[in-house]
């Protein structure tokens, strides 16, 4: 193609193209032409915010250009690629980890700071692309920037929301929502493609005919179509000059409005369906491990399936090869059942419109698929009313019930005669209304299916899929794929610091594209030296943290307590509210003491952050308890500063990045068997932080990489679960006494008027206590104890906290990554071949 331009025209490109080279004054060249061009501002009136809008342009230049090179090398290859489809991406802040990656983060910084900025500040003033809710959503953007670092020909599916996770504020200790309005300003960090545009229809009726060869066949004609507009976002490798994307879909309406009604007066009803359409992707539903089943989370679902995999069968049509093919160019990862859909609407595409037959086509479907399940707690399946998927698309649902037919009667051939194994295992539960159950439909359709740590990767076979084992047989489809962690987001980026010591100790930055390497500063553990410097970054980083808790919430603290941290979205089963009874009790033994036996205890700072779902409302209560209990503790003189309390507002991915760093302990304390995985104990660990923890998700494989002497673990284990409940249930257990004492103090009103908490109470006494906090309430305040014995041993704690670091290689999203795409995508790395500017 290129062949045919004129000579001159090439020459042109040439000489003028690609001029975003990466050294300083280049950058400070991009940087004022943005300022008066991007930005039309001047000299004389640039801000910090400006400041950070004219580095990001000026990083953006240098993005698209990575990003133009891979495409095109991607292209050119023609080799298989991943599609990640996820309906959350918490990105966070790009800019600080564009430099990093880009390698551009010194030059940029003296750049920035020649024209009179500091980096930091500038740096300060990005917003947070918050399009998730928690690990589900991060684990997304670690995997991201796994799959751009490890040169994989890799995209990312997702919804570009209006509005991202909500914002929360406190009032009165009570969590207040406020709207994240995150594209208030222009955001630098995606690419609009205006004109890649996907028509997504729904409702309507379905047609059967009989096509040429005389087959019988059947066209969906959908009544209302919607428009899908892309934003791609460039996620730029470390080291590399790969930079993959991730495909975002905005909606629009197809047409404007309604002329004829706008003439007739009718205002309102004019301008309803343009409304309707843009409400698609308005908002992100901010539930986390909990389903709500609501018709537009459906419309949202499909809305992005079929954008996605519209365009992703356009690419594979370019190549002319014949679908059977299609798996050897195209692995798809569902995360979590969101996506389930796609499933059927391949196969959609291949029937209907494609015209293979149906057992090619859903050959093509399952070698193509691939499944995570990210979770066991049953209020989080997803179950869609067989009438609302009728109704919204009416095609898809009879492919759903052929599916299942079909699936059904080879479970029959093998299994005769067993009506129950066929009910449990159907796509369809069998109640009125009928239920689509979307994990049944994602395994089904898929080749395989992975948990995201080891127990949780058995408990979903033992539990909600071990009908499917009895069918498919243990070692089938499913397997094991434990999460990971990005370094260079987690460490380098969030912790520069103890990134710089730990280049120095091993001599280069290696380290950040093997995390294995961080063995190395194992025969460092007793350097002095090296504790030294080890210690004052995490001294710094805690007076960072103070500094931050002082600013955000007016509590003053002591960097040289110890902190205590539990940062995670406010759920029942991951046992915040056993924290803050642990907190009680150690005020009331605290209150107790003599000045002088206080003189012996070690400071603590207990730090909280997380946000409930809007409807959760005992998730909403434990924050008002942990509020309620700070102003009480915090206030009282009489102990001395030995406990401070803190409630940090507004976690999320930037608030995490400072808190991480500064943890000596973290709590990661779910009821057995309830966490599937874990990711934030794994940043807590890779950065020198120890584990409060219970035998749960990926705390268990941290314990066997770090070792018995650098974790405490308690509490009772997962197999133990279900008797400790039944006993609840159907016996009279005691409460455990310290427990109750705690109970007594809220319930006597020492921290404010007690009947706000009944129902929090309740859920340990009427509610059963499903989270089994009484049963492990006595061996956590038994490892609080040993937490601070072992605090007190100073050099024992820094051995500890350098042998937790070094011992985490396992962790990387790197290996995480790597693992998949040998085992269950099939790919290989295409590395970029530089392009000159043409
Ligand atoms: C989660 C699990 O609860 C976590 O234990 C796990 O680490 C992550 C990533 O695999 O997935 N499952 C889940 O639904 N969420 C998780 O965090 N919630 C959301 O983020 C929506």
């Amino acid at each position: 193609e290129i062949a045919k331009l004129p000579k001159e025209t090439l020459a042109l490109w040439e000489k003028y193209g690609g001029d975003e080279t990466d050294d300083k004054e280049a950058f400070q060249k991009s940087f004022i032409r943005h300022v008066t061009t991007t930005l039309a501002r001047s000299i004389y009136n640039i801000d910090n915010f400006s400041a950070y809008q004219a580095t990001a342009h000026s990083v953006r230049d240098r993005l698209i250009k990575r990003w133009n090179e891979t495409q095109q090398t991607h292209t050119e290859a023609d080799s298989k690629r991943v599609y990640y489809l996820s309906l959350e991406f918490l990105l966070g802040r790009s800019l600080d980890n564009a430099l990093l990656n880009l390698g551009l983060k010194d030059n940029c910084g003296e750049g920035v700071k020649e024209l009179g900025f500091a980096m930091e500040d500038v740096l300060d003033q990005e917003v947070d692309a918050a399009l998730g809710n928690g690990g589900l959503g991060r684990l997304a953007a670690c995997y991201m920037d796994s799959l751009a670092t490890l040169d994989y020909p890799a995209w990312g599916y997702g919804l570009r929301y209006t509005y991202g996770i909500f914002q929360q504020r406190l009032k009165d200790g009570y969590q207040v929502e406020f709207p994240d309005y995150w594209l208030n300003f222009d955001n630098p960090w995606e690419l609009p493609r205006l004109d890649v545009v996907v028509d997504v229809k729904f409702y309507g009726s379905v047609n059967r005919y009989t096509d040429e060869k005389g087959r019988k066949r059947y066209a969906w004609e959908g009544i209302d179509t919607v428009q899908s507009v892309a934003y791609d976002v460039p996620i730029p490798g470390y080291g590399t000059k790969n930079c993959i994307n991730i495909r975002l879909w905005s909606s629009k309406p197809k047409r404007q409005f309604d002329l004829s009604r706008f003439n007739e007066g009718q205002y309102e009803q004019a301008v309803q369906e343009q409304m309707q359409a843009e409400n698609i992707t308005a908002v992100l539903y901010p539930n986390d491990n909990h389903m709500v089943g609501k018709e537009l989370r459906l419309k949202q679902q499909y809305f992005w399936v079929a954008a996605s995999l519209f365009d992703i069968v356009r690419r594979f049509k370019k190549s002319q090869r014949p679908w059977s093919h299609f798996p050897d160019q195209v692995a798809i990862q569902l995360n979590d059942t969101h996506p389930s859909l796609a499933i059927v609407e391949l196969q959609r595409i291949l029937v209907d419109l494609e015209g293979v037959d149906w057992d090619d086509a859903w050959e093509i479907v399952t070698r193509t698929f691939a499944f995570t399940n990210h979770t066991i707690l049953p209020e989080a399946m997803e179950r869609w009313p067989v009438p609302m998927v009728q109704y919204l698309l009416p095609r898809h649902m009879q492919i759903i019930f052929d599916i299942n037919l079909f699936f059904l009667q080879k479970v029959e051939k093998a299994f005769p005669d067993n009506r129950d194994l066929l009910a449990r295992l159907s796509i369809i539960e069998e109640s009125t209304p009928q239920f689509v159950r979307m994990a049944h439909l994602a395994v089904v359709g898929s080749h395989r299916v992975n948990g995201v740590a080891e127990l949780h990767s058995e408990l979903i076979k033992k539990t909600i899929f071990k009908d499917f084992i009895q069918y498919y047989g243990n070692d089938s489809k499913f397997e094991n794929k434990t999460n990971g962690i990005t370094p260079r987001r987690w460490l380098h980026q969030a912790n520069p610091k103890l990134s710089e010591l730990i280049t120095d100790t091993l001599g280069n930055k290696n380290w950040l594209k093997n995390l294995d390497l961080l063995k190395g500063l194992k025969s460092y553990v007793d350097n002095k030296d090296f504790r030294k410097r080890w210690v004052a970054a995490k001294h710094s980083n805690k007076v960072r943290l103070t500094e931050y808790i002082k600013k955000t919430t007016g509590i003053i603290v002591n960097s040289n307590a110890l902190f205590d941290v539990q940062v995670k979205r406010i759920h029942e089963y991951k046992r915040q509210f056993m924290n803050i009874l642990g907190v009680i009790h150690r005020y009331n033994t605290l209150k107790k003491m003599t000045s002088e036996e206080r003189a012996d205890v070690v400071h603590r700072v207990v730090i909280f952050g997380g946000k409930a779902a809007p409807g959760y409302y005992i998730a909403k209560l434990v924050i008002k308890l942990i509020n309620s209990v700070a102003e009480v503790v915090n206030n009282d003189n009489s102990i001395e500063d030995s406990l401070k309390v803190a409630f940090i507002p507004d976690y999320n991915v930037s608030v995490a990045e400072i808190i991480i760093p500064a943890s000596d302990i973290s709590q990661h304390i779910s009821t057995a068997g309830t966490e599937a995985s874990g990711t934030s104990n794994m940043k807590f660990v890779l950065n020198g932080g120890l584990i409060l923890g219970t035998v749960d998700g990926a705390n268990i494989e941290i314990h066997e990489e770090i070792g018995d002497d650098n974790i405490f673990m308690f509490g009772n284990l997962a197999h133990q679960v279900d008797d400790l409940r039944h006993a609840h249930r159907y016996r009279n257990v005691p409460m455990d006494p310290s427990l109750q004492a705690v109970i007594n103090d809220i319930e006597s009103g020492q921290f404010g008027d007690s009947r706000i908490f009944a129902p929090l109470i309740n859920t340990l006494t009427l509610g059963q206590d499903y989270y089994l906090i009484s049963d492990d309430f006595q061996s956590y305040l038994d490892a609080q104890k040993l937490v601070d014995e072992a605090y007190k041993d100073k050099e024992g704690w820094i051995t500890k906290s350098i042998l937790c670091s070094a011992n985490m290689g396992k962790f990387s999203s790197d290996r995480a990554i790597q693992e998949y795409a040998e085992r269950i995508w099939n790919i290989e790395p295409v590395p970029v071949v530089t392009k000159k500017h043409i």
